[in-house]
């Protein structure tokens, strides 16, 4: 078979790496596929498993062939052991590294400091050995890195797409724009950013940083050829992120959680615009030295915004759905200016999927077939900071 791009997927047994794997696969790129299990063994040790209990990688790679005729290379292994990863590279030497292989739960940063030494020590350290692996192995490869927009905060003036020109004392230059971030996983994912353009500047890699908002969403064109292809959907505080948590909330009758007052606003995106954006971002890869960054957003909402529109499409499908504002288990601001750019990934030719009733409809049909695997119990237990 003749490929289009050789593309490893670090973390690809998770919410975003599975569809992402699927994804280049059915286009017709080879793809490897590497994981820890990290998520699922957190799921299990914190218990709260995902609304579906799917096959994990190997089978899932299993799978797709048998239905696709097409193969995915697996690899069970940690992107912190430096070994482990410069062998995968030496291996398949890939066109491109798409890193999804981070804690990528604030909640989760927050329990403790174990949990919090973890999502440092996974986070960067596996973003130190991915630069090493391409300085070493392969320099040209091209390293796409999710980042999250929550690096930036909520600042009292505009985003831009990751950099910013300052005049100061009647000169000018371009930095990266300030970042102020709320947990400490975001924080990790400043620091990602910072080691990156380290070794842009010194190694003179390429790199491309998708600043990323929560992600919703659960159907993809390659997870409804078979069930047993779909995403990891979590519902619980730790790993579920808002949208995805309210209609699960819905449909289980539980008052959707919306943390203290709910003006909190964010840039949203739907998972299959996510392939999309990550999928573009691979064919039009930066020039050598360069670290490009998006803002991998699609449309703005507060929680409040959310929740309403949760509300309203339920209530039509027959769910009683009630809004509780409970005390937020998170310091944010709940009130605030947010003006985002996110052009960047339009120009590239990404066609949005913006949240529509019949768009929420889809969701609220995928939980309702798995609503026995509902526990209410794992929905808020308010792990606060
Ligand atoms: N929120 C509620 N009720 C809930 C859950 C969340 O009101 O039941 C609020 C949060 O307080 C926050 C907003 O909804 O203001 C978004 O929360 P989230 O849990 O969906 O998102 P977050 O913790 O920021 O993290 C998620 C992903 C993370 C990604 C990030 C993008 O877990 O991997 O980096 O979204 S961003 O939020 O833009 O930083």
């Amino acid at each position: 078979m003749v490929y289009k791009m050789r593309v490893l997927i670090l973390g690809a047994d998770g919410y975003l790496g599975w569809p992402t794997c699927m994804y280049f696969s059915k286009r017709g790129h080879e793809v490897i596929g590497v994981d820890n299990y990290f998520r699922r063994m957190a799921c299990i040790e914190l218990n709260c498993e995902p609304l579906i209990n799917n096959p994990n990688l190997v089978e899932r790679a299993g799978i797709w062939e048998e239905v696709t005729g097409r193969k995915i290379h697996v690899h069970i292994g940690d992107v912190t052991d430096y070994q482990f990863l410069k062998s995968v590279f030496e291996e398949y030497k890939p066109d491109a590294v798409i890193h999804y292989a981070e804690q990528p739960s604030a909640p989760y940063s927050m329990i403790d400091r174990d949990k919090a030494a973890i999502t440092i020590t996974n986070n960067l350290i596996s973003t130190l050995n991915v630069a090493y692996a391409v300085k070493e192995v392969n320099p040209s490869c091209h390293i796409i890195k999710i980042g999250t927009m929550g690096e930036y905060g909520t600042p009292n003036i505009d985003i831009p797409e990751g950099w910013i020109e300052i005049e100061y004392n009647g000169r000018k230059d371009k930095f990266l724009f300030s970042r102020q971030a709320s947990s400490l996983y975001h924080t990790t994912k400043i620091q990602d950013t910072d080691l990156l353009w380290f070794y842009v500047r010194t190694w003179g890699i390429r790199v491309t940083d998708l600043m990323q908002g929560p992600v919703y969403g659960i159907s993809t064109e390659e997870a409804d050829i078979d069930g047993r292809l779909m995403p990891n959907f979590n519902y619980d505080e730790i790993f579920g992120t808002v949208l995805n948590r309210l209609v699960v909330q819905a449909v289980a009758g539980y008052p959707l959680t919306v943390y203290g007052r709910g003006g909190q606003t964010r840039g949203y995106i739907n998972i299959r615009d996510t392939l999309a954006c990550v999928y573009l971002a691979a064919e039009n890869p930066p020039k050598e030295g360069e670290l490009r960054i998006f803002n991998q957003i699609t449309e703005t909402f507060t929680v409040n915004e959310l929740a309403k529109r949760v509300k309203k499409v339920g209530e039509k499908l027959g769910y009683d759905v009630k809004i509780n504002h409970i005390e937020n288990p998170r310091k944010e601001a709940e009130e605030h200016y947010y003006n985002p750019k996110y052009t960047g990934l339009i120009e590239l030719g990404l066609n949005p999927h913006h949240l529509t009733e019949e768009i929420l409809i889809g969701m609220f049909k995928i939980v309702e077939k798995y609503k026995e695997n509902i526990h209410p119990h794992k929905i808020f237990r308010g792990i606060k900071w």
